[in-house]
């Protein structure tokens, strides 16, 4: 086989230049799990650390040449104490997944059961047996669900925590649209030995800007996040305990167990990302959770089947549509995503499965609200909606207007531009 590389470049230019432009300013964005990082963090997501290592914890390193990155992680650390009042951080684990399974490695044992929500409610693939607690050889058991609250059955899960003594219960998931009852688990948990996580993922942002209850406060013994999702920093991940016990075990799983390189590259742009939310945090918490409202209610109107009517739809960035009645989740986010409005579909709790036909699409709002749209914007985005799945027309004529509409809002809101900082230069994206 032979490649011409000349060809190659042009293509891999040619791609990178088509996906900016689709995904930055063409595309109405409603993928609960993504974001955008403002102008500043972006411009400091380059920078010289992305090649560096940086092996151990900080102040006991492995290699030379790191003084600064010690510099960083440190601030980096204290921000994220601060900001989710949390006593210890480790900031070094690349992504959730590997956050969550840091814990797993340090706080159990072969064979133990830990407790999660069910995959069909949202929990995340890295709280099922598919996933790290299966590498670990975990046994995953359901928290009992209840569809008319749209949350975690408490009084059955009381019990079933007596019974099976799991070593962690896993409340927080992909799909999140209440506050899973941390407090009320808390002492059962606690009763029979075991430690209450929360993956705060979807929400670190709404945690961050008050919007959402901080489960540490609530009595979880450890919180897991990415940081690139309703909390708008770059790709990572990050832990939080106020347990200097359970902390030095978390310490020692992240390294040497899973990780040998932090690609502290990110630091800097997760660190200004964490000013941003002291600063910021606030107004866009609260925008977020007013459009995620905004939009279920306006979908309402228009005919669709949005889920949890009787608790008011959402209290995060999320709304959720069952869209069995047209076609079912794959297909409607299929037509969506001609129409350049790009939705996730969803497993809902009373699917059967989650890798069968799902019911479900799962929105959110989180990122269209950073680029300046508010409630006027959700109803001309449940509009666009209501065009393609429920009247049917033609999403090519949808997409035109989708693309002049999404290009009046590519400012990001609620972020630092290098301008702010002094600095007169800018990276602009490849377009
Ligand atoms: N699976 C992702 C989500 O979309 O929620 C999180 O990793």
């Amino acid at each position: 086989m032979s490649i011409d590389p000349d060809s190659a470049l042009h293509e891999v230019l040619s791609i990178v230049r088509s996906h900016n432009r689709w995904r930055r300013v063409e595309a109405i964005n409603l993928i609960a799990s993504e974001n955008v990082m403002s102008p500043l963090a972006e411009y400091l997501y380059l920078n010289d650390m992305e090649g560096r290592y940086a092996e151990g914890t900080l102040g006991s390193r492995y290699y030379q040449g790191v003084k600064f990155i010690d510099r960083l992680e440190g601030v980096l650390t204290e921000l994220m104490k601060y900001l989710f009042n949390s006593r210890y951080v480790d900031v070094r684990p690349i992504s959730g997944t590997i956050a969550n399974m840091a814990v797993y490695a340090a706080l159990t044992e072969p064979g133990d059961p830990i407790l999660s929500i069910p995959i069909t409610a949202g929990s995340h693939i890295s709280h099922r047996a598919t996933g790290a607690p299966g590498i670990l050889k975990l046994k995953v058991l359901n928290l009992p669900w209840n569809n008319e609250e749209f949350n975690v059955d408490v009084d059955a899960s009381v019990k079933l925590i007596r019974e099976v003594k799991p070593k962690i219960v896993i409340l927080g998931g992909s799909v999140y649209l209440f506050p899973h009852p941390v407090r009320e688990l808390a002492d059962a948990v606690h009763e029979v030995g075991g430690y209450l996580l929360h993956d705060s993922a979807h929400v670190l942002g709404l945690i961050a800007g008050k919007a959402f209850p901080n489960p540490l406060d609530l009595g979880a013994d450890v919180m897991t996040s990415s940081t690139h999702k309703t909390f708008p920093g770059p790709q990572g991940g990050v832990i939080f305990t106020n347990n200097e016990e359970l902390f030095k075990h978390i310490q020692k799983a992240v390294f040497p167990g899973l990780t040998s390189n932090y690609h502290h590259h990110r630091y800097a742009a997760t660190a200004v990302t964490a000013i941003e939310m002291i600063k910021f945090g606030e107004a866009y918490a609260r925008q977020v959770v007013e459009n995620a409202k905004a939009l279920a209610e306006e979908l309402h109107a228009l005919g669709f089947k949005v889920v949890a009517e009787n608790k008011g739809f959402t209290k995060t960035h999320q709304v959720l549509l069952d869209v069995s009645g047209l076609g079912g989740g794959a297909k409607a986010a299929a037509l969506l995503e001609e129409a350049n409005i790009i939705v996730s579909k969803t497993a809902l709790p009373w699917d059967r499965a989650f890798r069968e036909e799902v019911s479900g699409l799962r929105l959110g709002v989180q990122e269209m609200t950073r680029f300046g749209m508010g409630r006027d914007e959700m109803k001309t985005i449940a509009e666009f909606m209501f065009r393609v799945l429920i009247r049917g027309e033609d999403t090519a004529k949808v997409r035109r207007e989708v693309v002049e509409f999404r290009r009046e809002f590519t400012t990001v809101r609620y972020g630092l531009t290098p301008k702010d900082v002094g600095i007169d230069q800018e990276i602009r994206m490849l377009m």
